[in-house]
């Protein structure tokens, strides 16, 4: 349950059971009646996993929480909208980086960046709770880079970018890469204006990460598997978690890289840069 986003609407609790369903059709909502919620209570007392579902019918309580998320996001697309015509005003192309934590979206950008940088103008805002730590590693290679730290925030929101674009100013017909808080959940709902959304996923995740967090998947664009160099230390099927992420985000493009070791991106590369030459 996230309190900034209001990303786990109280009454809206799917609850299943092993084999109940694939986990990407919304099929058994549990809609506690009277605006009321539902709680999940963990083990009893004598040590029992004991899950007791309590219906409380606090009126109108969950109805107003629902309505104050349903405003959030109108706003944010509001001014998503805004920042993508300025985005294509100024012919840029924007990327919105999301992974969970440590699936190398850094590091990927760290290989990115010095690949394209003789072919467009390259700008960075780096999302994270605290610290400059991505930032400082970006502001390394050259290129103008921001760090918004969203503090108790678990996503970048659009007036975090609108913000952090007035400072940065980027140039005409510029490449802009916004790398994400690292979350699989949040940062999915939050259009940041973006033409597209890259979602990064590492082998030592599990190959069905999509079908749990099919928000992320659905929304994305593009998947970028990454750190395939320890596919023979790990129980991880590409294959399979390339089947549930079609299976979710049914056009999306797929990569299979090796940051570390540089295997497989070139043809990201290449496909970025026939995006870039598109715009
Ligand atoms: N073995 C291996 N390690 C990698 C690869 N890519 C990244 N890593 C390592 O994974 C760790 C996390 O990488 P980051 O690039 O910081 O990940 P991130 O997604 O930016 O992390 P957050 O910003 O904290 O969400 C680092 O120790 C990297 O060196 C890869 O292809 N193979
Ligand atoms: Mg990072």
């Amino acid at each position: 349950m996230c309190d900034t986003c209001g990303c786990g609407p109280e009454g809206e609790a799917v609850l299943r059971r092993p084999g109940e369903g694939s986990g990407h059709n919304h099929e058994h909502h549990h809609h506690a009646e009277g605006g009321g919620h539902q709680h999940l209570h963990g083990e009893n007392g004598d040590g029992h996993a004991h899950h007791e579902v309590h219906h409380h019918a606090h009126e109108g309580r969950a109805g107003r929480k629902i309505g104050m998320e349903q405003d959030v996001l109108r706003e944010n697309n509001l001014l998503a909208e805004r920042n993508r015509g300025y985005f294509e005003a100024k012919h840029m192309l924007v990327l919105n980086f999301l992974s969970s934590p440590g699936s190398g979206k850094t590091s990927l950008l760290e290989k990115t960046i010095p690949a394209l940088r003789d072919v467009v103008p390259v700008a960075v805002i780096e999302g994270d709770q605290q610290t400059t730590n991505d930032a400082d590693r970006i502001g390394a290679l050259g290129v103008p880079v921001i760090q918004v730290n969203t503090g108790t925030g678990c996503h970048l929101d659009a007036l975090m970018i609108n913000r952090a674009v007035k400072e940065l100013e980027p140039a005409d017909n510029s490449l802009l890469c916004i790398e994400n808080v690292g979350n699989l959940v949040c940062p999915a709902m939050f259009d940041l204006g973006e033409a597209l959304k890259v979602v990064v996923i590492s082998v030592t995740e599990g190959d069905d990460k999509p079908l749990k967090y099919p928000y992320m998947f659905h929304e994305a664009d593009v998947c970028i598997l990454n750190k395939t160099d320890l596919l023979p230390y790990v129980e991880f099927s590409a294959e399979t978690c390339r089947e549930n992420a079609m299976r979710v985000g049914h056009d999306i493009e797929w990569f299979e890289v090796s940051v570390k070791t540089g295997d497989g991106l070139d043809q990201w590369l290449d496909w970025l840069k026939t995006r870039l030459e598109r715009r």
